[in-house]
């Protein structure tokens, strides 16, 4: 914790056509309202925080009828994560920390776009999740958009895309070898075989079980950033969390992290003053009774301020010796 203030912009993107389900798309509502920006004022490292609002996009007229096969909502998706990718891009650019506020997963092209436009490539990526989202249009058996970001950013997979019209902006610039996963629990049979192919650098539940959180985030920085000058960019999707934890997302699953191994992680990650960015995606206050969802959203709170250098040891006294007497 330092006395200079943090920069930070949080921006919304209320956009669910990545997958199926209603709601999501009013995460960054439901997020704000619980309080998100009040609480990030609580925390003792000085936080000089800029609310963007939420990203709106238009799909351009010669984009309106494109398809591609097996992707759902194509034209959405390329409209959207332009508009994303260029906030993102200009938040980062005058010194801020950028949260993205979900919205499905299917928005983090645009926000590791936009980071590495902004840091001119010197970005490595912690994917945060209980699934790869490594699939190609090929390889998906649901069409959802959602489960193929990390397939569309990578260099090592551009090959296996057929063109995507109105995607001309999205350079696949990442390589596999700066992304690390951490918290994988389901993942499908292509997705693991581009992983064993390209020996990504994968973290399941049993390696967190294994090592602890702890010395998984040390080996996943010390695989995908060994010198320690990198931006980093998370991208944390609400379901790495063990569905009693956060139930209110689409695709909820047991066996998966606890809020306190989600803290843990962001904690360290805080600690490493080089965190660039950090997407918190797939709330859906659609999902289950009033209590689970004030359950997820607040996980996602609690994630995010501990990104931010929340103490959980409290606020050290300044000025202050003694009890007060009376
Ligand atoms: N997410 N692998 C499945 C699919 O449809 O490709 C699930 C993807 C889930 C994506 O949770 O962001
Ligand atoms: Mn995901
Ligand atoms: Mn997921
Ligand atoms: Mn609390």
């Amino acid at each position: 914790h330092s006395d200079q203030s943090l920069k930070v912009g949080v921006l919304g993107v209320p956009f669910d056509k990545g997958q199926a389900k209603k709601g999501v798309g009013n995460g960054p509502e439901f997020i704000r309202k619980k309080g998100l920006l009040e609480r990030i004022a609580e925390i003792e490292q000085k936080i000089d925080v800029k609310d963007y609002g939420d990203v709106s996009y238009k799909i351009p007229d010669e984009l309106q009828k494109e398809i591609v096969p097996n992707m759902k909502a194509y034209a959405d998706i390329a409209a959207c994560n332009f508009e994303v990718s260029k906030m993102v891009e200009d938040i980062i650019k005058t010194g801020r920390i950028c949260i993205t506020l979900g919205g499905d997963h299917s928005l983090g092209v645009g926000t590791v776009d936009g980071h590495i436009k902004a840091k001119n490539e010197n970005v490595c990526v912690i994917w945060v999740d209980a699934h790869a989202d490594l699939n190609t249009n090929k390889t998906s058996s649901t069409g959802n958009v959602h489960g193929m970001p990390m397939a569309l950013l990578a260099t090592e997979l551009s090959d296996y895309w057929p063109y995507l019209p109105g995607m001309d902006w999205q350079k696949p610039v990442l390589s596999l070898r700066d992304v690390a996963y951490i918290g994988l629990r389901s993942v499908d049979t292509y997705e693991r075989l581009v992983i064993d192919k390209l020996g990504i650098n994968a973290f399941g539940m049993e390696d967190i079980e294994n090592f602890g959180i702890n010395t998984i985030v040390e080996m996943a920085l010390n695989k995908i950033d060994p010198a320690g000058e990198k931006s980093i960019h998370v991208s944390f999707d609400i379901d790495s969390l063990d569905s009693l934890e956060a139930p209110s997302t689409g695709t909820a699953l047991r066996g998966g992290m606890t809020l306190r191994e989600g803290i843990q992680l962001m904690e360290i990650l805080y600690r490493t003053g080089r965190l660039g960015a950090l997407d918190l995606v797939e709330v859906n206050p659609s999902i289950g009774t009033e209590t689970e969802v004030n359950r997820t959203i607040d996980a996602a709170i609690h994630v995010i301020m501990a990104a931010l250098g929340h103490c959980r040891r409290g606020i050290r006294p300044k000025n202050v010796h003694t009890l007060p007497l009376q």
